[in-house]
């Protein structure tokens, strides 16, 4: 068995290119995988080489783009070349690209949502809907709820995620109630364990933290290497003109966006930013939906602050308008902040292919639309303020991503893989195992057909609500068979074999919050 030599570079830190030709000039002979050196040797080859290869299809990575086959053994990426042979399994990916399974950096599943109201998704449905659309690991959230602990709230939300999966899951930390236990004993424990990002809220009864505990809670932050995500709407100015909308009968779903303008987003990521900045720790802003608030980020940035942007589908696509529907229509589109206009949607495109946003995700909150424990709750009827708060998107994520942006020409699949995989997956502290095609990855794969055009409706979704706010839109590209390491857990529109495989990971600190090693991989 040939090893590398001491000169070269490791296989996982160098370009998708390098270890092509790499593996192509030795024949596919040797792979180093990122834990270790791996024994791949012609000479087993009485044996299967390989579990699986995938074969003929254009590799594209966050920079670069190569057609190239893909060896897996053992649920890993083993090698990269060119007419790899001895796989117990080929699949033909001629025609397709190969693409890094998509790492949703922000999800809600079976997250308590106020008295009578229930989430749509639990984890089995949940990460059916992202294995179908092409995401291979979900971040959801685990929410403290008031007095409680946050290892008590965790065993809750591994209770319910454990052996339910269809792909892998990790979670962020909702810090709702930061006292002195949380802050001082929990919250450091639970970083070293892995969990290691924290949403913090600026909005919302029960949840939204005063700027003195923002500051307490960001400086934990500080000290423990990890990354505070911020909802960045602020909630004083929300009751003010939901008051006085409500006094003025306008509740119909419609003045949910009314009573959020964009001047209240806008000045929450600005305070957001000041705040982090005052700590000096790295924030991200997620669910950013307009140009205001993303020209903070970007002044930010600019300063030479670590300020990340996130923004989601739905502002892209979607605008105020699409709250207008007859009824209670518009209560399937009411997520906060609030989806804006076409010069916002301009705006998030602009973000995404600038760099300004780091990373693209979902923001899966579904609620089903005909139902009481829905969107239809009776006290949703009297006022949009009572209307839960959020819309499905998982499994549609990519897909509309690839179409609008993509095929559409706005963002380059580069960029595409960079901000729906490799990104979230380098932010939160799971690279290079997610996020990437590179050899000692897990073989977290989607293989699209770029080719394959549709219109968007709830049944090629398959979440646990009964619509998508996507409906309707025609999709170019589609994810038609994905790998959760090595294995098949979805093909042709259809979830294949058994929900479990999907395992809790625990996570690295992020680089944005902790010194890298300069030379490690
Ligand atoms: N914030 C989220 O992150 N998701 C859904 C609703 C909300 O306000
Ligand atoms: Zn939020
Ligand atoms: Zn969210």
């Amino acid at each position: 068995m040939r090893g590398a030599s001491e000169t070269e570079r490791p296989a996982v830190c160098g370009s998708l290119l390098w270890a092509v030709r790499r593996c192509a000039a030795r024949d596919a002979f040797c792979a180093r995988s990122v834990y270790g050196l791996v024994l791949l040797d012609r000479r087993h080859s009485a044996m299967a080489l390989y579990d699986t290869i995938i074969s003929g299809g254009t590799v594209v990575t966050a920079s670069d783009r190569i057609l190239c086959d893909v060896a897996i053994k053992d649920g890993k990426i083993v090698a990269l070349g060119s007419g790899l042979t001895g796989a117990d399994e080929v699949i033909d990916a001629t025609g397709k690209l190969v693409l890094p399974g998509g790492v949703d950096a922000h999800v809600h599943i079976a997250q308590p949502s106020g008295e009578g109201i229930v989430m749509a998704d639990d984890f089995e449905s949940g990460t059916r809907s992202a294995a179908l659309g092409g995401t291979t690991t979900v971040m959801p959230f685990c929410l403290q709820e008031k007095g409680q602990g946050l290892r008590a709230a965790l065993k809750d939300y591994h209770a319910k995620a454990d052996g339910e999966c269809h792909v892998d899951v990790s979670f962020h930390l909702i810090i709702s109630d930061p006292t002195e236990q949380v802050l001082g004993q929990e919250l450091p424990a639970l970083v070293e364990d892995g969990y290691t990002s924290f949403k913090i809220f600026m909005t919302y009864e029960g949840l939204a933290l005063k700027d003195r505990e923002i500051l307490d809670v960001m400086s934990v932050a500080r000290d423990t290497g990890a990354l505070v995500m911020v909802h960045a709407e602020n909630y004083d100015a929300i009751r003010f003109l939901t008051e006085q909308l409500e006094k003025r009968g306008q509740t119909a779903p419609r003045f949910h966006a009314t009573s959020r303008p964009i001047a209240v987003e806008r000045e929450a990521t600005h305070r957001a930013i000041s705040l982090a900045e005052l700590v000096d720790v790295p924030v991200m802003i997620v669910h950013v939906s307009n140009r205001e608030a993303m020209e903070q980020i970007r002044w930010a940035q600019n300063k030479g602050l670590t300020v990340l942007g996130e923004t989601c589908t739905q502002y892209l696509v979607l605008t105020e308008k699409d709250l207008d529907g007859l009824g209670m229509e518009g209560a399937k589109y009411v997520c906060s902040p609030p989806p804006r206009d076409t010069e916002s949607q301009e705006a998030c495109w602009e973000g995404l292919r600038t760099g300004v946003f780091t990373i693209f995700s979902s923001d899966h909150c579904p609620f089903r639309y005909d139902d009481p424990q829905g969107k239809l709750t009776p006290k949703g009827r009297t006022s949009f303020r009572w209307v839960p708060n959020g819309i499905p998107g998982v499994g549609a994520r990519l897909p509309v991503l690839f179409s609008e942006g993509v095929m559409k020409g706005r963002i380059d699949l580069e960029r595409f893989v960079a901000v729906t995989a490799t990104n979230p997956a380098k932010t939160y502290g799971l690279y290079p195992r997610k996020g990437t095609i590179a050899v000692g990855a897990d073989a977290d794969i989607a293989i699209w057909d770029p080719t394959k055009t549709q219109t968007l409706t709830h049944d090629l979704i398959r979440d646990g609500a009964d619509y998508t706010p996507y409906e309707g839109i025609e999709i170019t590209g589609w994810p038609v068979h994905t790998l959760l390491r090595g294995k098949t857990v979805a093909r042709d529109g259809e979830v294949v074999g058994q929900k479990g495989l999907g395992q809790h990971l625990s996570r690295a600190k992020s680089p944005f919050a902790v010194q890298r090693d300069p030379v490690a991989s």
